[in-house]
């Protein structure tokens, strides 16, 4: 899977893409490349927002920058980045991402567009296959969901996930139809009169997958 982020703020993702489950994406042949739209701008004083046609607040990435950037990033017509990719505009105006739409995308070559500011110029839906949204509220822009969207679509290859724990527990939220998993607890069994419930402390598995079972009402 090769995934393309467009943005205006690639250090935004420095620590993100340090994180270990990207890392070990990237060492079983995954790609995570960042393109800073600025980097690619065909107008002067490196401009790449202008103001809104028929007035109202705030600023709006302009189309011809944003083709310019995906030119140069796959040569030819930008409108053709969508040949064998998903290309993503980031959006609160999208289809909100679900666990459904994760496992749709995962290992897709994916293209990421990040919105500014008001966001992309509208004619964007000529470049796009799809309009992802994180949830119902507005953020100032793309890149805090197009983390999100990585994250939860990593998250779905095979193999990025190294511990062998983790991945019984996604097999159990697979199992869970997307629901939420029973609840963990940890050490220390007892903190402040706060107990860990005695079942789990039993070591009687068929008992603790009932109470695990009940705990997410499949019991
Ligand atoms: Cl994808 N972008 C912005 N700017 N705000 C959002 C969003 C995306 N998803 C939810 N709110």
């Amino acid at each position: 899977m090769n995934v393309d982020v467009f943005t205006l703020f690639p250090q935004a993702f420095d620590w993100y893409l340090s994180q270990v489950h990207i890392r070990n994406a990237v060492e079983l042949g995954h790609t995570v490349r960042l393109t800073n739209y600025r980097d690619h701008t065909p107008l002067s004083h490196l401009q790449v927002d202008d103001t809104p046609y028929g007035g109202g607040a705030g600023m709006v990435l302009r189309i011809d920058v944003v083709c310019a950037a995906l030119e140069a990033v796959f040569p030819g017509n930008a409108e053709r980045a969508r040949d064998g990719r998903r290309v993503v505009e980031l959006t609160p105006k999208g289809r909100q991402l679900d666990d459904a739409l994760a496992a749709e995308l995962a290992g897709q070559d994916l293209v990421l567009l990040c919105g500014r500011y008001e966001g992309i110029d509208e004619r964007v839906t000529h470049l796009v296959t799809d309009r992802v949204s994180i949830g119902p509220y507005v953020l100032s822009g793309g890149e805090v969901a197009a983390m999100a969207v990585l994250d939860a679509v990593t998250r779905k290859l095979p193999s990025v996930i190294s511990n062998p724990e983790s991945v019984v527990s996604e097999s159990h939220s697979a199992e869970l139809e997307g629901g939420a998993e029973y609840p963990h607890y940890t050490r220390p069994a007892e903190f402040r009169g706060w107990r860990v419930p005695d079942v789990l402390l039993s070591g009687n598995h068929g008992e603790i997958d009932r109470w695990r079972a009940l705990q997410v009402g499949k019991g």
